[in-house]
C-alpha cells in the first residue's frame, strides 16, 4: 500500500469507529432547527452534512483543516525558488489532516506524474465537439470520458466489499487529479491556440507543469497557478460544486461522474462562472466609459447602471461569508508583491472601494464584499491569458482537490445515499393551517 493511502487508512479507520460510538450515544441530539425561510431559501445555514476537509466561517473565511490561507502560505512545502504553496501539499493536508513534509509532497508530485497519461479516446471525444463549445462543457465531458478507466466501477462489478470502497475511490481520485491538468491544457490549446499542444515538463510540479502546458510563459505565472490552485480547492461542503459532487458520489457513482456533476454546478454564473462574468463586466465597463483608467465616480455610475438593469454585480456577495473573501485578499497580496502598476488590477482595487457601499445601500444584500472571483480574472489578463471563458476550468482543476479528497472520506466513513425530504407549497399551507388550529 502506498504511504499516503496507508496514512489515510489509519486516520479513517479511527474516525469511522469514533463516529460510530459517538452516534450510538448521541444520534438523537438536535443540532439545528429549520425555518420556512430556509426551506424556501436554498437551505442557507442548515447543518445537514459532514465535510472533513475544510470549514467556512462567515467572518474569518475558509479554514483548511483549521489553517487559514496566510498560514498555508507559511507552512506548506514550496517548489524550489517559489514563495507560493504547492497544491499537492494542500491535498495531503485535506486528506490526512497533517501538514506534509517536503518529501511527502515530492512523492505526490511524482505519483501524479506517474498516473498522468490520458487515454487517447478522451482527446478523440473532445475533438467531436465544435471548437467554440464552452470550455466548461468540454471539461465536464472530458472528465466523464476519463471515467472509462474507473477502478471503482471495475472492482464494484467484481463484487468489492463495502469496506474497500474508499480504496478504489482513492485510486480513481489520484488518477483523475493527475490527468486533469493535461485535459484542461488540451482544451485551452485546441480552443484558442489552433491545437498547438505542449508536452508535459516532468521537472515541474503539478501546478507548474499545468502553467507550462497552457503555454503562458514565466516563473511568476507558475507561482500564480500554484497559489490559484491552492486557494480555490475547497470551501466546505455546502457550496454548489462540492454539494453536487457529494450528492452524486453518495449514489456510489464513480469519482469521474461525481466530479463532472460538481463541474456542471461550478459552470453556473452564480458560482464559478462568476470569474468569467467579472472580467467581462469590467471590460464592458471600460469600453462603455472609453477609458482604461476610470475614476471611482465613473465606476460607481456604471455599477448603478448594472443594478438598474436588474443584474447582479459579479464577484460581489456570498451565501455564507460576511467579510471580504480571504481568497480575494490572497490574490490582492500576490498582485501587490509581483505586479507593479497594472491598469486592470487598479480597476479591481478601485471597484473594491466603490461597490460595497452601493450594495449596502440596497438594503437587501447580506454580504456587500468581494468574493474569490472578483480578482482572479485581472491577474490572468495581466499574465496574458485573455480567454475569459476558460477561467472557470482553472477553478475546476483546483476544486477537484477538495471535493475528491472528501469523496474518499465519505466512502471511508460509510456515508449513505443522500436523500433529504421535500414538500410542496400546498403542504406548507396545510401545515400552517394545522398549526393555527392547534393553537386555537
Ligand atoms: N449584486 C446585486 N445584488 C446582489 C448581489 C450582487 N453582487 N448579491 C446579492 N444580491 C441580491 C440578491 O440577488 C438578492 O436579491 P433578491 O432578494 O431581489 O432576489 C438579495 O441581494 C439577497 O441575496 P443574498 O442573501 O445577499 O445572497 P444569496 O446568498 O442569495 O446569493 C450570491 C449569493 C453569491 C449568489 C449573490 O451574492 C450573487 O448573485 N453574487 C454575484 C455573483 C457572484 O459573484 N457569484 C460568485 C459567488 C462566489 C462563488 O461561489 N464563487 O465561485
Amino acid at each position: 500500500m502506498d504511504p499516503l493511502k496507508q496514512k489515510f487508512k489509519e486516520k479513517a479507520l479511527a474516525l469511522f469507529q469514533a463516529n460510530r460510538a459517538m452516534l450510538k450515544e448521541n444520534g438523537d441530539t438536535i443540532v439545528d432547527q429549520v425555518t420556512l425561510k430556509q426551506v424556501f431559501g436554498g437551505m442557507r445555514g442548515v447543518k445537514s452534512m459532514i465535510w472533513e476537509t475544510s470549514q467556512l466561517d462567515a467572518q474569518k473565511g475558509i479554514r483548511f483543516r483549521g489553517k487559514s490561507i496566510p498560514e498555508l502560505k507559511e507552512i506548506l512545502p514550496k517548489f524550489e525558488g517559489c514563495k507560493e504553496p504547492l497544491p499537492e501539499g494542500l491535498f495531503h493536508l485535506m486528506l490526512t489532516g497533517e501538514v506534509p513534509t517536503d518529501e511527502e509532497v515530492k512523492w505526490i508530485t511524482g505519483e501524479w506524474q506517474r498516473r498522468a497519461d490520458v487515454p487517447k479516446h478522451v482527446f478523440a471525444a473532445l475533438e467531436t465537439l465544435p471548437k467554440d463549445a464552452h470550455p466548461m462543457t468540454q471539461f465536464s465531458m472530458a472528465i466523464i470520458a476519463l471515467g472509462t478507466e474507473s477502478v471503482f466501477n471495475r472492482r464494484y462489478a467484481e463484487g468489492m466489499a463495502k469496506s474497500d470502497y474508499w480504496d478504489a475511490t482513492y485510486e480513481d481520485t489520484m488518477n483523475l487529479i493527475a490527468r486533469l491538468p493535461r485535459v484542461a491544457a488540451y482544451i485551452y490549446r485546441r480552443t484558442y491556440k489552433d491545437g498547438d499542444h505542449i508536452a508535459a515538463d516532468i521537472s515541474l510540479d503539478w501546478g507548474g507543469n499545468f502553467a507550462h502546458m497552457l503555454g503562458i510563459p514565466g516563473d511568476d505565472f507558475k507561482s500564480l497557478m500554484r497559489l490559484y490552485l491552492t486557494i480555490h480547492a475547497d470551501h466546505e461542503g455546502g457550496n454548489a460544486s462540492a454539494h453536487s459532487t457529494h450528492l452524486t458520489g453518495s449514489t456510489l457513482s464513480d469519482s469521474y461522474k461525481s466530479l463532472s456533476s460538481g463541474m456542471n454546478a461550478l459552470a453556473g454564473p452564480l458560482h464559478g462562472l462568476a470569474n468569467q462574468e467579472v472580467i467581462k463586466w469590467v471590460f464592458k465597463m471600460l469600453d462603455v466609459l472609453g477609458t482604461r483608467n476610470p475614476s471611482k465616480e465613473q465606476i460607481a455610475e456604471y455599477v448603478q447602471k448594472t443594478l438598474d438593469a436588474g443584474k447582479v454585480i459579479p464577484g460581489y456577495g456570498h451565501a455564507v461569508l460576511r467579510q471580504p473573501d480571504p481568497r480575494f485578499t490572497a490574490q490582492r497580496t500576490f498582485a501587490e508583491e509581483y505586479i507593479k502598476n497594472s491598469d486592470i488590477i487598479n480597476v479591481i482595487w478601485k471597484a473594491f472601494e466603490v461597490v460595497p457601499p452601493i450594495l449596502q445601500g440596497l438594503g437587501k444584500v447580506k454580504n456587500p464584499w468581494p468574493n474569490v472571483d472578483a480578482h482572479s480574472g485581472a491577474l490572468l489578463v495581466h499574465y496574458g491569458m485573455h480567454e475569459f471563458s476558460f477561467y472557470t476550468v482553472l477553478f475546476g482543476v483546483s476544486r477537484s482537490l477538495g471535493v475528491l479528497s472528501q469523496l474518499i472520506w465519505s466512502r471511508a466513513l460509510g456515508f449513505p445515499l443522500e436523500r433529504p425530504k421535500s414538500v410542496t407549497s400546498e403542504w406548507v399551507m396545510d401545515y400552517l393551517a394545522q398549526q393555527k388550529e392547534a393553537v386555537g
